[in-house]
């Protein structure tokens, strides 16, 4: 957000129409390491706070918290500032939950929208949050309004229709049905909130909650792979690991994604089909995030330390089973190694969609390598009937896929392959941001809700 932001020389943020929120060291140190991402990340991920930071997490949250309130705020006065009579706000991830609420002080009549990247967990753990109601009152100002005319059902494609005499836009949307579920019942639950399966009614209006999965820009994908620099970069990689399969992992080294595990499961696979040690590679490519957190350290030396002991295992003078680059690839690079991948291996623990999925499914119409999925992705939803699921923490289960995979006969990898190219190719991200906004945009503020019969 604002790092990458504040990294960008002054004209380029003119050219992107980007205008800053300065926030000062404490608050990036309190606000965005500590509320944000010691606290909702793993919350939200289901994986609870670090065992030696929980006491200390337990004391410092007021102080986060506030810290999080404020940074809401400064987000709020400076889209206040720049903000003309039309113009419609579109607020995005966990950082931002006290947005809604903080503009609509400004300004009602905004046209607030919120949209969550992560998957919303199942009220039983949001309701541990000391913050919890504080976040869903403040997200539960965002619009999505049921309007009281009496105008047929309408229809927005596989984004639900509406009950009778109801019209809603814009709104609080989630990757997936089930974190729009989980949303609504802790609404219910911590709240008191009368929820139904269209939103929340909430101060007498209905604040539409809704599944509004993202998608890529998959043309971008389709188109780079005629380009010269990545035909190069695929007949190096073709060369280099001539007479192996290609196996590939691209992530962020996050704890959410599952990359021990991942390795571990490889491990296994490596260790029971000793026919396949020397002609598969996996290549696992993590970028570092978050580096200043000592979680993420931990991580990467925990990475590093079970890569070496199975190349040690496993590899010969020549050769080894596990490549791990510890950095990011240019868009040709990754393109590329898309392409000439026979399993991609997505294996998070949690994911709030995973992108990762979508980018190689486009890379891999002339290949139609297999693509072995979390079930605890939101991809899972959208591409799991051409995917083979795994459940990641059930290392045998993955190594089981991983040789289904390996093994898979020509016809099944297209059929696989052609279902999840066509969802990928038709649920791209300009239809999902032009619609979010589209409806947004038509939002009849204030509109009450109709007494339903
Ligand atoms: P992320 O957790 O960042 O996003 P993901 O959806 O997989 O996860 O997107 C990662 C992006 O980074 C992809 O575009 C990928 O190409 C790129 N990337 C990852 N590793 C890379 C590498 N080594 N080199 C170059 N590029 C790399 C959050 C949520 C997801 C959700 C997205 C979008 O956590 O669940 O899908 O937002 O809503």
């Amino acid at each position: 957000m604002f790092h990458g932001l504040m990294s960008q020389p002054a004209h380029h943020r003119v050219e992107l129409r980007c205008i800053p929120v300065f926030l000062d060291e404490d608050i990036v140190h309190q606000y965005y390491n500590g509320y944000c991402n010691n606290i909702l990340w793993p919350l939200f991920h289901y994986l609870g706070l670090p065992q030696e930071d929980r006491l200390a997490t337990t004391r410092s949250f007021q102080s986060q918290f506030l810290a999080y309130e404020k940074a809401n705020q400064m987000f709020a006065d400076v889209v206040n500032q720049h903000y003309e009579e039309g113009d419609v706000v579109w607020c995005h991830d966990y950082h931002l939950m006290f947005l809604p609420k903080c503009l609509k002080k400004y300004n009602s009549k905004m046209k607030v929208g919120w949209f969550l990247h992560t998957p919303f967990p199942s009220s039983e753990i949001h309701r541990t949050l000391p913050s919890r109601s504080e976040l869903l009152h403040s997200v539960l100002a965002a619009d999505l309004v049921g309007t009281d005319s009496r105008e047929p059902l309408k229809h927005y494609g596989e984004h639900g229709s509406l009950p009778l005499g109801y019209v809603w836009i814009g709104g609080i949307c989630f990757h997936t049905y089930d974190y729009a579920r989980h949303f609504v019942s802790a609404c219910t639950r911590i709240l008191g909130l009368e929820g139904t399966p269209y939103g929340v009614e909430y101060q007498g209006k209905l604040t539409r909650v809704a599944a509004f999965p993202i998608g890529i820009d998959s043309e971008r994908f389709i188109r780079a792979l005629d380009l010269a620099p990545v035909q190069e970069h695929m007949k190096e990689l073709q060369e280099r690991f001539k007479g192996r399969k290609v196996m590939l992992g691209v992530d962020r080294l996050d704890m959410i994604k599952g990359i021990p595990q991942k390795i571990l499961a490889f491990e296994k696979f490596l260790e029971e089909n000793a026919y396949w040690r020397d002609k598969v590679v996996l290549l696992q490519i993590a970028v570092p995030t978050r580096t200043d957190v000592p979680e993420y350290q931990k991580l990467t030396s925990q990475v590093h330390e079970i890569v070496g002991r199975i190349n040690g295992r496993f590899g010969s003078l020549t050769t080894v089973p596990i490549h791990h680059l510890d950095r990011s690839l240019d868009f040709h690079e990754l393109c590329a190694l898309y392409a000439v991948t026979d399993v991609a291996l997505v294996t998070s623990l949690r994911d709030g969609m995973n992108l990762v999925s979508y980018e190689f499914v486009a890379c891999q119409e002339k290949k139609k390598g297999v693509l072995i999925l979390s079930e605890f992705a939101g991809a899972a939803q959208s591409l799991g009937a051409g995917a083979i699921l795994v459940n990641p923490w059930n290392v045998t289960d993955v190594a089981t896929a991983i040789g289904r995979a390996l093994n898979m006969l020509p016809a099944e990898r297209e059929k696989r392959h052609k279902h999840n190219f066509l969802h990928v190719k038709s649920h791209t991200a300009q239809e999902w941001a032009g619609t979010f906004v589209s409806e947004l945009n038509d939002t009849v503020i204030e509109a009450q809700l109709r007494t339903r019969q």
